[in-house]
């Protein structure tokens, strides 16, 4: 029902009831005079008709134009209060309660479907200075400006999320070292080439990169807080080897891939 009021809308759906609630009236006042009718008392059916159908049409507009506005009001509240419980108002991207609820799902079905995945830990380096030299508002712009770029780079089916401050994850399903590799590299290069204008000085950002792979065989042995804590042990390497740059954690595979900016 409050899904066919929200389709309508208000006026649809006031048009509607005030319909629906003459008809009721008609039919009632009809079915009452037929039996007044058969008790003795005849009644002039078309006055009471007149009647039956002009008190829902002065009522029901106005009573459920009302009413549907609070109902209307409230879902569009659930609806905001949905999407400021799992995406983050900032970047777009999920919240870190939601990407890790998602990513549990996928981590999930990835044990049961037998796929690999591959969990990137993404820091903007230097942030604080970016903040301290062109003040916290345009420090926010490049946060934003980030969950844009992490949106457009991710596919569909990928997971993109901000863990706090300017950390940020992304769970890529179905995804090996090499392509994340690829992926990370996508993202670096986008990065680099953005600039974001500030009072006529050019805002430009970079990102350290942390990436940890589950491989099909992996998947029973490993948890996804693990798989997290590998990403961000990679991403703090890259950090102490210059930033701007992405280390895959070198675990089964054993190899590790290091590219300076
Ligand atoms: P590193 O390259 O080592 O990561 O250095 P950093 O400066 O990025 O790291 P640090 O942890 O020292 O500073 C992070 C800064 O991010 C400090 C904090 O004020 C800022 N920050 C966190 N959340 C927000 C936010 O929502 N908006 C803005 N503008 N700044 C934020
Ligand atoms: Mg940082
Ligand atoms: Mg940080």
């Amino acid at each position: 029902m409050r899904q066919i009021i929200v389709k309508l809308g208000r006026v649809q759906t006031v048009i509607a009831i005030t319909a629906l609630s003459s008809l009721a009236s008609v039919l009632i006042t009809l079915f009452l005079i037929s039996g007044f009718s058969q008790i003795g008392i005849n009644l002039d059916v078309f006055s009471h008709i007149m009647i039956a159908l002009l008190v829902p049409l002065l009522l029901a507009p106005p009573i459920s134009w009302e009413i549907i506005g609070l109902l209307l009001k409230v879902d569009q509240l659930e609806v905001e209060m949905r999407k400021a419980a799992t995406f983050d108002a900032l970047t777009g991207l999920f919240n870190r309660q939601a990407f890790l609820e998602q990513a549990h799902y996928v981590f999930h079905l990835a044990a049961r479907e037998a796929f690999g995945f591959s969990v990137l830990v993404v820091d903007l380096d230097h942030f604080k200075s970016i903040n301290d030299q062109f003040g916290h508002a345009h420090g926010d712009r490049v946060l934003e400006t980030y969950g844009r770029i992490a949106s457009h780079v991710a596919r569909r089916s990928d997971l993109a999320g901000r863990l706090g401050g300017e950390e940020f994850a992304f769970l890529l399903p179905n995804t090996s070292a090499e392509q994340a590799w690829n992926f990370s590299e996508r993202l670096h290069e986008t990065i680099r080439n953005t600039v974001i204008e500030h009072d006529g000085d050019a805002i430009h950002f970079t990102i350290s990169i942390g990436i940890a792979t589950v491989t099909r065989e992996e998947l029973n042995s490993k948890d996804l807080e693990k798989v997290l804590s590998l990403a961000d042990q990679a991403m703090y390497q890259a950090k102490q080897q210059g930033r701007n740059q992405s280390v895959i954690f070198a675990n089964s595979y054993a190899v590790e891939i290091l590219v300076a900016s």
